[in-house]
């Protein structure tokens, strides 16, 4: 990361916190359109997506693609991208199934979440047998080259997957990546930093749903540190596979905010709930408002389409059951998104944002908005007066290619001036980047 998005990302932490504080203020509702008929759309209606798990071996399956194109607009390889897939022997790698996942998606204009470049479990054989400088260096070459090979093309990765072990530790799991030093998490995410710059970094674990729980303490500690020491992180999976035993808890609303506040999105990755009925409707509807009710939830994925697509069939743990029809727990999650008028709303690809306080009474919110191979959207809202100007600097060689909802002049070919033009107090923009995906520099006064 470059200096100036360093300096940027600890004003977007303050920014966070104050609108928190704020109520989200700063990312207000939007107005809820009617009811929407998919989960997708009915996500969309708060800025949200809502995706599932597919494999690429049910891909000519009618039934299981026509609820996938319907209902979804975010997906994840349930096993295409792991390390023992993706590189089945050192050195060469193979894409076959991912990529027909990835161009399923996109062609029917929905995102991917990228599932995983480094993790203990699922290793082709050649990695379980290494340690120490070759594990390390050989784990690197892995997330460098998979993340290079996706570039541009992935919404957000699980850069690490369950490093942190179950029970009463809080601590690290042990495992041969472990044992290379307690920095391969962070040197993992900075090499997935340096090969797409672009794409969201998540760290992505089981059983941190409950906040009081050792587990769910240890990932927040180091996520804390790695906000504190600008290791590149954005965001926090929670697989979220619930059963009797593992119920959702009480206090997951708490979990998400708490993550939420530390400066990086939440979103929940793998999402099952085991059981039938009202029972299980209710438990998804649950997780949904908990996720609705924060923010920085930007999303939600399903750990498969139907009962029988699930990596635990036997219980019924999915919205739709083995011949496709919608459950009960389908309704409950559709009406609860339906129904998030008045909940803190992202927009859907805004996940940092910074602010420029000016003492002569506005405020400028700039937020990242989306993002393609060559270019990028940004987002400024200003507060504090309807009759502002202001100033939007990008650096060499980018250029703004465009620009809604304002009136622009151009004081050099960098510096942009932008005065209302009776759209509000929110305008855009689009940054042609040239490599440089640094934010623009936003300041805000008042005519
Ligand atoms: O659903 C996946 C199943 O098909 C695989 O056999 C299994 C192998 O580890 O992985 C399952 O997906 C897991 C995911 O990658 C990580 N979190 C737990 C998921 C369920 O086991």
């Amino acid at each position: 990361m470059t200096l100036t998005a360093k300096s940027v990302a600890r004003a977007a932490l303050v920014s966070t916190l104050v609108a928190a504080a704020a109520g989200a203020a700063v990312l207000a509702a939007s107005p809820a359109s009617g009811a929407a008929s998919t989960l997708a759309a009915a996500a969309q209606q708060s800025g949200r997506y809502f995706g599932t798990a597919v494999a690429a071996n049910k891909l000519g399956d009618s039934t299981y693609v026509g609820i996938l194109n319907r209902e979804f607009d975010m997906v994840t390889a349930e096993n295409e991208m792991k390390m023992d897939a993706t590189e089945p022997n050192q050195g060469q790698f193979s894409y076959g199934n991912a990529d027909r996942i990835v161009n399923h998606a996109r062609n029917q204009g929905k995102r991917v979440r990228g599932h995983a470049l480094a993790w203990h479990s699922q290793q082709p054989g050649w990695m379980q047998n290494m340690s120490g400088t070759a594990l390390r260096n050989a784990m690197l070459n892995h997330v460098t080259q998979v993340a290079s090979y996706y570039r541009g093309k992935i919404y957000a990765w699980d850069v690490v997957n369950e490093a942190f072990a179950d029970g009463s530790s809080g601590g690290r799991r042990d495992s041969n990546l472990q044992r290379t030093g307690n920095d391969w998490i962070e040197a993992a995410f900075r090499a997935a930093r340096a090969a797409d710059p672009g794409a969201k970094l998540c760290y992505n674990d089981y059983n941190t749903d409950n906040w009081s729980h050792a587990k769910t303490q240890g990932v927040y500690r180091m996520v804390q540190d790695f906000k504190s020491r600008g290791v590149p992180i954005d965001c926090v999976g929670f697989q979220a596979h619930f059963n009797s035993g593992n119920p959702v808890p009480s206090n997951y609303h708490t979990t998400l905010q708490n993550f939420a506040a530390l400066g990086v999105d939440v979103q929940i990755t793998e999402l099952d709930i085991e059981g039938s009925g009202s029972t299980q409707a209710q438990q998804y509807q649950g997780v949904t408002q908990a996720c609705l009710a924060v923010a920085r939830c930007t999303g939600i994925t399903v750990w498969g389409i139907r009962d029988s697509d699930s990596w635990r069939a036997s219980g019924t743990p999915l919205l739709f059951d083995n011949n496709g029809n919608k459950k009960a727990a389908y309704t409950s999650v559709l009406n609860a998104l339906n129904g998030a008028t008045g909940t803190t709303t992202p927009t859907t690809t805004t996940t940092t944002s910074s602010s420029t306080p000016n003492p002569g009474g506005c405020t400028a919110t700039y937020s990242e908005g989306e993002k393609w191979n060559d270019r990028f959207n940004g987002q400024v809202t200003v507060s504090g007066t309807d009759n502002w100007i202001v100033t939007v600097t990008v650096s060499s060689p980018q250029r703004i290619i465009a620009t809604w909802n304002t009136s622009a002049t151009w004081e050099t070919a960098n510096v942009m001036t932008a005065r209302p033009n009776g759209s509000g107090n929110t305008f855009g923009f689009t940054i042609s980047h040239g490599g440089n995906w640094n934010w623009p520099a936003i300041s805000c006064r008042v005519a």
